[in-house]
């Protein structure tokens, strides 16, 4: 309900400002004695603009964390792996950065990725989006938006483009898009992109 104020005729509204989806944030610490599963928990869900930037203000900035953690933030329902159904015929556009990235241009790009799930900025596509995920690692981090269907050309094309142009990509550098079905079982050299843009 939206509380309302009158004063000389303007009407001002006090509720939150809601988003289109709510959205689950997950964080991933690597312990080598438990699954990969079990490492993975659930911090919190938020479904407005306000709460979004409370929980944002209040975790570490993704630069921070130490290598070997993960944050994911994944609509409500739909868990942050290759098994969920609404993941498993899906795929990732993937940003690679250099070890230098971190510093420079990490956050900022983790922050536009949250902006452009949160604010649905893919169009019509915006319902192909899963989720998305940053991965801290010492060999060079990793963030990658994930969409439900790897087959579906149009969709993961348009979300590629505006993906790429949100982050400020120069149109020499090319993005990738993976198919989860091939990311679990092929080895880093063997990977294929099923896209590029
Ligand atoms: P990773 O954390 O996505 O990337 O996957 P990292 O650490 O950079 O490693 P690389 O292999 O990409 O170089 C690391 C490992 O975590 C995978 O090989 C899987 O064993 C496990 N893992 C990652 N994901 C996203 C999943 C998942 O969705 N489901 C399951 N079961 N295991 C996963």
């Amino acid at each position: 309900m939206c509380k309302a104020k009158r004063e000389e005729g303007a009407v001002e509204c006090f509720s939150k400002h809601p988003l289109q989806n709510r959205w689950a944030l997950w964080f991933f610490k690597n312990d080598k004695s438990k699954t990969w599963q079990d490492n993975l928990r659930l911090i919190t869900k938020f479904d407005t603009v306000e709460d979004f930037w409370a929980l944002y203000s209040n975790i570490q900035l993704a630069s921070k964390l130490t290598s070997g953690c993960d944050y994911s933030l994944f609509k409500d329902g739909i868990e942050p792996m290759w098994e969920d159904n609404r993941n498993k015929r899906g795929g990732r556009w993937l940003i690679t950065l250099s070890k230098q990235q971190r510093h420079a241009e990490l956050d900022r790009f983790w922050l536009e990725t949250l902006l452009c799930l949160i604010g649905e900025m893919f169009d019509d596509y915006s319902e192909d989006v899963c989720g998305a995920v940053i991965n801290i690692r010492a060999k060079g981090d990793k963030i990658a938006i994930w969409t439900q269907e790897a087959e579906n050309r149009d969709g993961v094309t348009h979300i590629g483009r505006v993906y790429k142009e949100r982050l400020g990509l120069s149109s020499k550098v090319v993005i990738g898009y993976q198919a989860h079905a091939d990311t679990a079982t092929k080895s880093g050299s063997l990977m294929k992109n099923k896209f590029v843009v």
